[in-house]
C-alpha cells in the first residue's frame, strides 16, 4: 500500500505546536505533476515566534545531561526504523528519486540517529597539562545556542539529519527552513521528534520561501550559526551577510565531479561507477559524477560499453520498482538542463546519447530528461565547468594521469571525485592529489556514509564539514577552562619557576 499523508496542508511546527499560516503554495509530485500538499509560506513573524521559543528551550536544554538528550536521538532513531517504508514512499513522491534511493536516504538519516545519539556519550573534550602546579587545564564542547538550519529539496531528510542531529545532542536548539518543494520530510521528521520526546522549542520547523524565511534567519542576532546546503549563489550571499554580523557559517554547495577513467582499470566496473553515479538521483546530488577522464587509450571502449549499458536505464516514476531514472525536481530544474546541453552542443562536443526531454505516457505532468553522454569535451567548456545538476555527463579525454589530476582539478568546486585504476601507486598518488573533500578509488563518486566529514574544497564550501564528527565542530564551541587548586594566585607565564 502507498504511503498517504492525513493531512491537505501542513503546518509550522513552533514550540512543540503545530502553527497554521495564511499564505501556501502547492507541493508538487514531480513524477507527474499532481498536487500532494499545501506548505505554508511563512513571514518573519513566524521566525521570530519560533526564535524567542528556541531560545528559552535551549537554556534548560543545555542542562540536560548529554547520554540524555542523546536518548531522544535513539528514539528518534527506532520511529524512523519503523516507518522506513512510511519515509520512503513520501520521499519519492515529493522528491522524485527512485524507491531504492529513497530508502537509502532514510536510511542514511537512520544511521546519522544512532551515530550521534553515541556522541552524547562522548563529546570529547581534552584535558592538557598546564604551566604551573596544582593547576587543572581542559577544554570542552559548549553548545553555541539556537542555530539555524537551511537544507535543500535533493536529499531533504538525510542532510537535515546530518545538520540537526549533531545541533541537537550538542544542546542546541534550532530553526529549520526545509526546501519548499520537499517539505513533508520535514513534517514527518518534527512529528517523529515530538513523538520522541523532544522538549518544545528545541526543534521548531518553519516552512516558506529563501527570500522570507531564510532571510530573517540570516539576519537575527540571535541565531548564532547558519548550516546551509544548497546553490553556490545562495550561499555566497549568507556567507556576505553572516560575515558582516561574524555569524559562523557552515557552506555546502554543490561539486563538478570527476571519475577518471586510466588505460589499467576495470571498464567494466568503472561502467558501473558511472552509470551509478551519474544517473542515479537524475544526477541530482552534489556529489553526482557529471565529467569523465578517460585515458584515450580507453575512450573507445568506455564510450561504446557506455552506450550499451546506458540504453538499459529504465525511466519512469520512482515508485515502480523496475525504473532505475526518476523526474527532474521541477520545470525550472528541466529548462536549465536542457540549456546546458544546448551549449555543450555550441561550444563542439560529441552528444553520443540522450540529450532530450523525455516523454511517454507516463510523463504526462512530469518532467523528465534522458541520460545523456558528451564526449570529446575540453576541461575549459562551461558544460565541464558548470554544475549541471541533471543526468549529463562529458567525456574528456587525457593522455596520462598527470594530465587527468590537472583536469579532475581545474574546476571551482572539489566536492568529490573517484579513479578506476588498478595501479597501487597511483591511487595512493591520487588520494593525495585529487583537490576534493572525497575521494573514492575504483568506485563511483556517490555514495558518502554518514560517520565521514561530508564536504569539499573551493567553491563547495567554506571548510566545515557535515555528518561524521567534525559536524559537532560547527554546532558547538571550544571552551577553555583552568582550574587553579594552589590556593595562591599563580600568574601564567610569570611565575613559571
Ligand atoms: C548531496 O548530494 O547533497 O554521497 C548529498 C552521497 C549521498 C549524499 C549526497 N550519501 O551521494
Amino acid at each position: 500500500m502507498t504511503a498517504t499523508l492525513q493531512t491537505k496542508k501542513l503546518s509550522n511546527f513552533i514550540n512543540g505546536e503545530w502553527v497554521t499560516v495564511d499564505s501556501s503554495t502547492a507541493v508538487i509530485n514531480p513524477a507527474n505533476g499532481e498536487e500532494i500538499v499545501q506548505v505554508p509560506l511563512s513571514g518573519k513573524e513566524s521566525v521570530d515566534v519560533a526564535l524567542a521559543a528556541a531560545k528559552q528551550a535551549q537554556k534548560e536544554w543545555a542542562l540536560v545531561p548529554a547520554p540524555q538528550r542523546a536518548e531522544v536521538l535513539y528514539q528518534v532513531g527506532n520511529i524512523m526504523k519503523e516507518r522506513k517504508e512510511r519515509l520512503s514512499q513520501l520521499l519519492t513522491m515529493e522528491n522524485g528519486k527512485v524507491i531504492e534511493e529513497a530508502r537509502g536516504e532514510v536510511q542514511e538519516g537512520i544511521d546519522m540517529a544512532f551515530y550521534m545519539a553515541g556522541e552524547g556519550r562522548r563529546l570529547f573534550g581534552q584535558t592538557t597539562p598546564a604551566e604551573l602546579k596544582d593547576k587543572f587545564a581542559m577544554s570542552q564542547r559548549c553548545p553555541v545556542g539556537v542555530v539555524g538550519i537551511i537544507t535543500p529539496w535533493n536529499f531533504p531528510i538525510a542532510i537535515a539529519t546530518w545538520k540537526s542531529f549533531p545541533a541537537i545532542v550538542a544542546g542546541n536548539a534550532v530553526i529549520w527552513k526545509p526546501a519548499t518543494e520537499t517539505p513533508i520530510m520535514a513534517y514527518e521528521l518534527a512529528k517523529i521528534f515530538e513523538e520522541a520526546g523532544l522538549p518544545k522549542g528545541v526543534i521548531n520547523v518553519v516552512f516558506g520561501g529563501g527570500s522570507i524565511v531564510g532571510d530573517a534567519m540570516v539576519h537575527h542576532d540571535d541565531i548564532r550559526i547558519i548550516s546551509f546546503t544548497g546553490s553556490n549563489e545562495t550561499g555566497r550571499n549568507i556567507a556576505a551577510e553572516c560575515g558582516k554580523q561574524l555569524k559562523k557559517v557552515s557552506l555546502e554547495m554543490g561539486g563538478k565531479n570527476a571519475v577518471i577513467v586510466m588505460d589499467d582499470a576495470d571498464i567494466d566496473l568503472a561502467v558501473e561507477g558511472i552509470l551509478w553515479s551519474a544517473f542515479g538521483t537524475s544526477g541530482q546530488r552534489c556529489t553526482a559524477c557529471s565529467r569523465v577522464i578517460v585515458h584515450e587509450r580507453v575512450k573507445e571502449t568506455l564510450e561504446e560499453r557506455l552506450l550499451v549499458e546506458m540504453e538499459k536505464l529504465t525511466i519512469g516514476d520512482g515508485l515502480d520498482q523496475s525504473v532505475k531514472v526518476g523526474p527532474i525536481i521541477n520545470k525550472s530544474g528541466l529548462n536549465k538542463i536542457k540549456q546546458y546541453v544546448e551549449i555543450g552542443k555550441e561550444e563542439g562536443a560529441k552528444l553520443l546519447a540522450g540529450g532530450f526531454v523525455w516523454q511517454n505516457g507516463v510523463s504526462q505532468g512530469g518532467h523528465y530528461f534522458a541520460p545523456t553522454l558528451f564526449t570529446d569535451a575540453k576541461p575549459s567548456m562551461r558544460i565541464a565547468q558548470e554544475e549541471i545538476f541533471g543526468p549529463v555527463v562529458s567525456l574528456i579525454p587525457v593522455k596520462s594521469f598527470e594530465e587527468a589530476i590537472e583536469v579532475n582539478n581545474g574546476v571551482s568546486y572539489g566536492l568529490s571525485s573517484s579513479i578506476f585504476t588498478k595501479d597501487v601507486n597511483q591511487v595512493f598518488q591520487a588520494q593525495r592529489d585529487l583537490d576534493t573533500g572525497i575521494v573514492y578509488v575504483n568506485a563511483g563518486t556517490t555514495g558518502a556514509e554518514i560517520h565521514l566529514p561530508f564536504g569539499g574544497t573551493k567553491g563547495t564550501g567554506n571548510g566545515h564539514r557535515d555528518s561524521g564528527v567534525q559536524a559537532l565542530d560547527v554546532f558547538t564551541e571550544w571552551k577553555a577552562v583552568y582550574v587553579d587548586y594552589s590556593g595562591k594566585l599563580q600568574r601564567a607565564q610569570i611565575d613559571v619557576d
